[in-house]
C-alpha cells in the first residue's frame, strides 16, 4: 500500500521532514493546530485546527485513509501527543515521534530545573528580578501572581489583550533565533534571570546560550510526561522507518 502520511507539525523539525517527504514525493498532508496567525509556509498540503479529541483524529485517520503518522509536534505538546498514541492504537495505524532529547546544561551552564509552569511561578515567588519570559503566550497568565518582576516577553503574535503585568516589554518574533541576538536582546534590557520550557532542539536554544554566555541563572521548565510510543530523533531515521514500518504493517 503506497504510503499516505499525516505529519503532526509545529516545529523545525516536522518543517525539515516535510520537505524532505515532499523532495521524495510522498503523499502526506501536515497539520496545525492553528495557535498563530501565520503557521510556517510548507510544500505539502496543510489542515489547521484540532481533530475533536482521540474519535476525531481516529475518525480522521479512517476518512483519510492515513497509512503512517509521525508526530513532530513539540515535546510540550502532550495532549496532541497522547492523543495520537490512543488513535493510532485503536486504528492500527503505524505511528512514531520524531522529537529531540532534552537539553542538558553544558559547563558554566547555572539551570535551576522546575517541573512545570507552577514550580516555575513558585520560583517567582521572590524579591523583584528583571526576567525574560520566553515560554510564548499560552501560560503567560499562569505568571500574573509575581508583578514585582520586569517582564520580557517573546510573543509569535501581538497579544490580543495587554499581558497581566504591570512592568513589561512585549517583543514579537518567531524563532528560529540566534545567541548573538538573544545576548544583545538581554544586554538591552538588562534582563538576570531567563525562564525557558526544555524544548530541545535548535529553534529556541539561543536564549540558553546567551544566558550562558552572560553568566545569567535560568529557569529551566522540564517537559510534561509523554505516553511510551516509538521515537526518532532526526529526519532521515524518520524517512527510513516510512520505508520500512510500510511493510511491517502489511505483515
Ligand atoms: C503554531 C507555527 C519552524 C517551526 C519553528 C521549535 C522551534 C521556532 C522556538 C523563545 C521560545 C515557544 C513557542 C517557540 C519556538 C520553533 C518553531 C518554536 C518557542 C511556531 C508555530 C506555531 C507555534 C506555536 C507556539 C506556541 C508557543 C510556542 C512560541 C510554525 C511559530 C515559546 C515554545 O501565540 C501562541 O499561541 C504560541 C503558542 C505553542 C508556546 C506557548 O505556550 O505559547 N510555539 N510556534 C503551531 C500550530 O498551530 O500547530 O511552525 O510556524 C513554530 C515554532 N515555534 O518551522 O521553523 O521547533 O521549537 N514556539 C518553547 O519552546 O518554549 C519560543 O521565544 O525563545
Ligand atoms: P497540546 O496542548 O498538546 O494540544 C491541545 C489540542 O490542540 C490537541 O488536543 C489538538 O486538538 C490540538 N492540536 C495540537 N497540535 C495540533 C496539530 N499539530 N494539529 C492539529 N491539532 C493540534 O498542543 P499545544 O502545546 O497547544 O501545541 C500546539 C501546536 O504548537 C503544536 O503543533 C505544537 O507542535 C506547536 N508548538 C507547541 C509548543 C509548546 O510550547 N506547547 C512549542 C512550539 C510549537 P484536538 O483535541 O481537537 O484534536
Amino acid at each position: 500500500m503506497q504510503p499516505n502520511l499525516l505529519i503532526l507539525g509545529g516545529t523545525t523539525e516536522a518543517t525539515a521532514l516535510a520537505k524532505a517527504v515532499h523532495e521524495a514525493g510522498l503523499r502526506a498532508i501536515i497539520s496545525f493546530a492553528g495557535r498563530v496567525e501565520r503557521p510556517a509556509r510548507q510544500p505539502l498540503q496543510r489542515r489547521i485546527g484540532g481533530f475533536g479529541g482521540v474519535d476525531g483524529l481516529a475518525r480522521y485517520l479512517r476518512a483519510e485513509q492515513i497509512t503512517h503518522v509521525i508526530d513532530a509536534t513539540h515535546p510540550f505538546a502532550a495532549q496532541m501527543s497522547a492523543h495520537a498514541v490512543a488513535a493510532c492504537a485503536q486504528t492500527g495505524t503505524a505511528l512514531v515521534a520524531l522529537t529531540r532529547a532534552p537539553w542538558s546544561p553544558q559547563k558554566g551552564d547555572n539551570w535551576q530545573h522546575v517541573g512545570g509552569m507552577d514550580e516555575a511561578l513558585a520560583a517567582l515567588d521572590r524579591p523583584a528580578r528583571r526576567v525574560m519570559l520566553a515560554v510564548g503566550r499560552m501560560h503567560l497568565d499562569d505568571f500574573a501572581p509575581n508583578p514585582q518582576h520586569f517582564y520580557l516577553l517573546r510573543l509569535v503574535d501581538p497579544p490580543k489583550t495587554p499581558p497581566a503585568f504591570p512592568d513589561h516589554h512585549v517583543l514579537v518574533s518567531r524563532g528560529p533565533f540566534t545567541a548573538d541576538a538573544d545576548r544583545a536582546l538581554m544586554q538591552r534590557f538588562d534582563i538576570d534571570l531567563v525562564v525557558s520550557k526544555n524544548a530541545g532542539g535548535t529553534g529556541a536554544y539561543a536564549k540558553i546560550d546567551a544566558a550562558r554566555r552572560l553568566g545569567l541563572p535560568v529557569l529551566m521548565i522540564d517537559r510534561p510526561a509523554i505516553p511510551e510510543r516509538a521515537e526518532v530523533f532526526s529526519v532521515a531515521e524518520a524517512m527510513d522507518w516510512i520505508a520500512h514500518a510500510g511493510t511491517l504493517r502489511g505483515v
